[in-house]
């Protein structure tokens, strides 16, 4: 039986990554001084490697390999890190980057339902809460039971571990539960926990390889419980008049 609904943040619950983590990613790189500039392209290519930290030194370890040979590197990388961080709770707390399409319903419509509610992202735990604020109120938070979130696992998606982590504090088995995904890497994070999971690709990770989704949407508008009881149920779902359509 359906018990609770784990989502993934960036991409997923909303387009962080156009107008929040890239340009703050930008500016974090101007303050420091250095030249580095991650346009669209790069960035798509860059999102391969999850985790602000590790995007750095991937990054880094690529283009500007006298950046990483210095001893103080991993300092260094932390400290543009944190900088990134503040501007990106800075711009995401404008209320600028809206929630995607039907989330906030599916959210409200969740909670009617009884449902436990979770997150497992890779992002910094402050970003979730200037994100969500803006969007959802000042209950965004508690609305969540669970929180899992940047570094409170060392091995971020697509290792299974955030899942696996939101798994044990929720105390429910996998079975019980159902995922919410943007990304390929996000998707093999949640499978490899064993949670079935529903993929709403953004302009980001569109094309990706989703095999092994529960079901894959435009969007997560129109979406209702009973629909995802059946799919978890593994039952055939009739596709109603307005619902979104199946990429
Ligand atoms: C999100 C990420 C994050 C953000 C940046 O992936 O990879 O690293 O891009 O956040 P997912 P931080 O949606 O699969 O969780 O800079 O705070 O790490
Ligand atoms: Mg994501």
């Amino acid at each position: 039986m359906l018990q609770a609904l784990i989502f993934d943040v960036d991409g997923t619950l909303a387009d962080t990554r156009r107008d929040g983590h890239r340009p703050a990613f930008n500016a974090a790189f101007r303050e420091a001084g250095l030249d580095w500039e991650w346009d669209e392209v790069l960035y798509c290519e860059l999102l391969a490697v999850t985790g602000g930290k590790e995007r750095i030194l991937h990054f880094a370890t690529r283009h500007r390999p006298d950046f990483t040979g210095r001893q103080d590197v991993t300092e260094r990388i932390a400290a543009l890190h944190r900088a990134k961080t503040r501007h990106y709770t800075r711009l995401a707390a404008t209320g600028r980057i809206p929630l995607r399409p039907g989330v906030a319903h599916l959210l409200d419509k969740a909670r009617a339902a009884g449902l436990r509610l979770a997150i497992a992202t890779t992002t910094t735990p402050e970003n979730v809460s200037a994100l969500l604020l803006p969007a959802l109120g000042t209950d965004a938070l508690s609305r969540f039971e669970v929180i899992g979130a940047g570094d409170v696992v060392p091995a971020k998606k697509p290792a299974p571990d955030i899942y696996l982590w939101a798994l044990q504090h929720l105390g429910l088995p996998a079975t019980a539960c159902l995922a919410f995904e943007d990304s390929g890497n996000g998707l093999k994070a949640s499978l490899g926990a064993g949670i079935a999971t529903v993929v709403t690709p953004c302009d980001y990770t569109r094309g990706q390889d989703f095999s092994g989704a529960t079901a894959i949407l435009d969007n997560l508008e129109g979406l209702a419980i009973t629909h995802l009881q059946a799919w978890l149920s593994g039952a055939a779902v009739s596709v109603p008049r307005g619902f979104p359509s199946v990429i």
